[in-house]
């Protein structure tokens, strides 16, 4: 089973770019642009990250992401990023920004995009790995805040295919970003946010009803309500589950606890994703691994996850048949 997994051509859906920050390029960037961090050494930053909830961790995940000054560092995050895709057999990748995280530290739109697209640049030259950028909105911030943000976004709209929402579920439903959502779909971005993570299945119902989402981030919540589980398996809305997340951020408390297996046996399209690979503990081969041998799925199991990820990604058909 390991040696299938390792070698099973993956395609990631629901990955935070700033989450794949490991400790050594940390300290590394706080070096080189003369940053004073709250550890002494690598141990220390790892040490740090035990968590007991999405917000706790989100406190280190914006604190940790204040060491990315300029375009050369979101170079060297995102091309690090893909050093280990490859290494995991990830073929294609959709990555997550949140670009307010940098903005309101007054580093400019231009630095994080020209980064982050110079390394997916060299990723499809170099390393024969597809990609897309999905801009994320934090759903802490104010709705006229991510307004801006999309306004900001317009001049590099060829390079970003869709808007999500992330950041604190709780507090801050789908509603709350009903108009930037309106505005974003009619200037022809797709869409997707976070929703059944921390919050209600409730989330999960606003977030395909009002904001129009073509796929759920997590929403291993709907389990929930059944209609809803009904209705994901009927339509194969996709939920992009990160179950080493789950885990680390106690959403299910240990992984035999987890629901990703179940639902992709009652026919919804869930794939397995990272999320924040470098606070959870694990990338792409790590997750498959750990649903494997924690919930008894079989070959067959683990290759329809990434088959799910092929039919759910934002490639168009040709590429898709070019996967399968
Ligand atoms: C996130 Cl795991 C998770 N949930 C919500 N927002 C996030 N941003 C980065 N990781
Ligand atoms: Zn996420």
């Amino acid at each position: 089973m390991d040696g299938f997994i390792k070698t099973l051509p993956k395609v990631e859906l629901h990955l935070h770019i700033e989450g794949t920050l490991e400790p050594e390029l940390m300290f590394e960037l706080a070096l080189r642009n003369k940053i004073q961090l709250p550890y002494q050494n690598v141990e220390q930053v790892r040490q740090a990250y035990e968590f007991d909830d999405l917000q706790s961790f989100l406190e280190l995940y914006y604190q940790g992401a204040q060491v990315l000054q300029t375009e050369r560092d979101f170079y060297d995050l995102t091309w690090a990023y893909l050093q280990r895709c490859k290494m995991d057999h990830v073929v294609h990748t959709e990555i997550f920004f949140d670009p307010q995280t940098h903005t309101a530290r007054g580093i400019s739109f231009d630095s994080i995009i020209n980064g982050i697209t110079r390394a997916l640049q060299h990723g499809r030259e170099q390393l024969e790995i597809s990609s897309h950028l999905i801009m994320c909105f934090l759903r802490h911030l104010s709705e006229q805040d991510a307004i801006e943000t999309l306004q900001q976004a317009l001049p590099y709209k060829d390079q970003i295919i869709g808007v999500g929402l992330d950041s604190s579920e709780q507090g801050h439903p789908p509603a709350k970003f009903r108009h930037v959502f309106e505005q974003a779909r009619e200037l022809g971005f797709l869409t997707v946010a976070h929703a059944g993570e921390e919050g209600p299945a409730s989330n999960i119902w606003d977030g395909i009803n009002i904001l129009h989402i073509a796929r759920i981030d997590h929403g291993v919540r709907c389990a929930e309500d059944g209609s809803l589980v009904r209705l994901l398996a009927k339509t194969r809305i996709p939920l992009t589950v990160c179950p080493l997340s789950n885990v680390k951020l106690k959403v299910f408390p240990t992984m035999a606890e987890h629901n990703v297996v179940k639902l992709l046996r009652e026919g919804l399209c869930v794939t397995i994703n990272s999320d924040d690979p470098a606070y959870f503990g694990g990338y792409m081969t790590d997750n498959y691994l750990a649903v494997a041998h924690a919930l008894n799925a079989s070959k067959l199991e683990m290759a329809q996850f990434s088959k799910n990820a092929i039919e759910a990604s934002f490639l168009d058909a040709r590429q898709k048949a070019e996967l399968q």
